[in-house]
């Protein structure tokens, strides 16, 4: 019986000196498998009286049941062994603090935006919002520009498909459009109250609430260099009543400047220009007392008296109603409040820059 417990101990040191399971099985196959040691003693019993056989086969049974619970026991350690390398290798160090989400913030052009809309709220302001794809006539047509204006150029305007060559549609190349859409509405709005219909054709002579709105958005041109991007923003105001004067565009707008950039030393100049909606028409420059831009004037907008034929087409009677309006650029606001040189970087997407303004 020596001859097994030296197989039997010969196995265990073997499945011990092993690894990895697939070492693990060649060893099992030297003790067990069909030409294996307890095999081969298996086979050797067929030439030992009947007798002798029983004993013997039982020993051999014994050891080969040793055998193989080494086996085991050694299969469970390395699959153990190999669980806690994983274990170990994919631990997760929760005392580490978490990833954070980065904060986000709004546009500093939105935050122009949002300056402009609470300013002139504050003043009793709408603010109206619609189409960047507009008609020819709400775009142009509406605001007196005539047909051969180098603005309804394709040079200068995206020309979009959708509408037929007597009304083209484009995409807006100002806000203004959306003040005639806001005007039209009040005055219809209004016109119904008062007189019961609206009558095509006549325009209103009635009383009526006054119009005062801003219509800030985006608008489109052909153009992109350092100080013009294809797409830009506007707010355009208006305010039309019975009485409203340069004299009210001059302190309306002094006032929101002085507010916008925090200085109430501010001083603007009013600079005879031509647009064709408004007569007589005004560009604004702004001028610093102090800082980095002092002395300079910058020009800040562009303004006028409502030309009749746009009070017109509101559906008023420019005999009655009168009013003026502004336009200006969001973009240029923003680069002169945070001192920004090239408009591109508005545009670009880059969070190095963007983050700044958070
Ligand atoms: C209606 C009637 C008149 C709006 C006006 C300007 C002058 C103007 C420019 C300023 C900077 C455009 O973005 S910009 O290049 N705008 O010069 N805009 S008067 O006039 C209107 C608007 C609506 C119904």
């Amino acid at each position: 019986m020596n001859d097994l417990t030296t197989v039997v101990d010969s196995a265990v040191a073997a499945f011990a000196a092993v690894n990895t399971p697939a070492d693990l099985e060649n060893a099992k196959a030297q003790y067990l498998g069909k030409s294996g040691r307890i095999t081969d003693m298996m086979k050797g019993m067929a030439a030992l009286p009947v007798e002798e056989k029983k004993t013997r086969g039982a020993a051999i049974n014994l050891a080969k049941q040793a055998i193989e619970a080494a086996l085991n026991a050694r299969r469970q350690a390395l699959a153990d062994a190999e669980l806690q390398a994983q274990l170990q290798a994919e631990a997760l160090d929760v005392t580490l603090p978490g990833r954070q989400r980065g904060q986000g913030g709004l546009h500093p052009v939105s935050l122009t935006l949002e300056r402009i809309e609470a300013i002139f709220g504050s003043m009793g302001f709408e603010v109206a919002q619609g189409p960047e794809i507009e008609s020819d006539w709400f775009n142009f047509t509406a605001l007196n520009t005539p047909e051969d204006h180098p603005a309804r150029s394709m040079h200068d305007t995206f020309y979009v498909e959708g509408g037929s060559e007597a009304a083209p549609n484009l995409l807006r190349t100002h806000t203004s459009p959306m003040q005639i859409r806001h005007a039209v509405q009040h005055v219809k709005k209004h016109r119904l109250a008062a007189e019961g219909s609206v009558t095509a054709g006549d325009f209103f002579s009635g009383a009526m609430p006054e119009i005062r709105v801003i219509a800030p958005g985006r608008t489109y041109r052909v153009d992109s260099d350092a100080t013009h991007s294809p797409m830009f923003h506007q707010c355009e105001g208006l305010w039309v009543g019975e009485a409203i004067s340069f004299k009210d565009l001059k302190f309306v707008f002094t006032d929101f400047c002085r507010t916008f950039f925090e200085n109430k030393d501010l001083v603007l100049r009013f600079r005879p220009s031509f647009f064709p909606f408004t007569e007589p028409s005004a560009e604004i420059d702004i001028q610093f007392p102090s800082g980095p831009l002092a002395g300079r004037w910058l020009e800040v907008a562009g303004s006028g008296q409502v030309h009749p034929n746009v009070i017109r087409n509101m559906g008023l009677d420019p005999e009655r109603y009168i009013g003026f309006a502004f336009g200006m650029g969001p973009d240029r606001l923003t680069m002169l409040r945070y001192g920004v040189n090239d408009l591109r970087l508005f545009f670009d997407g880059d969070i190095r820059f963007l983050s700044q303004f958070r």
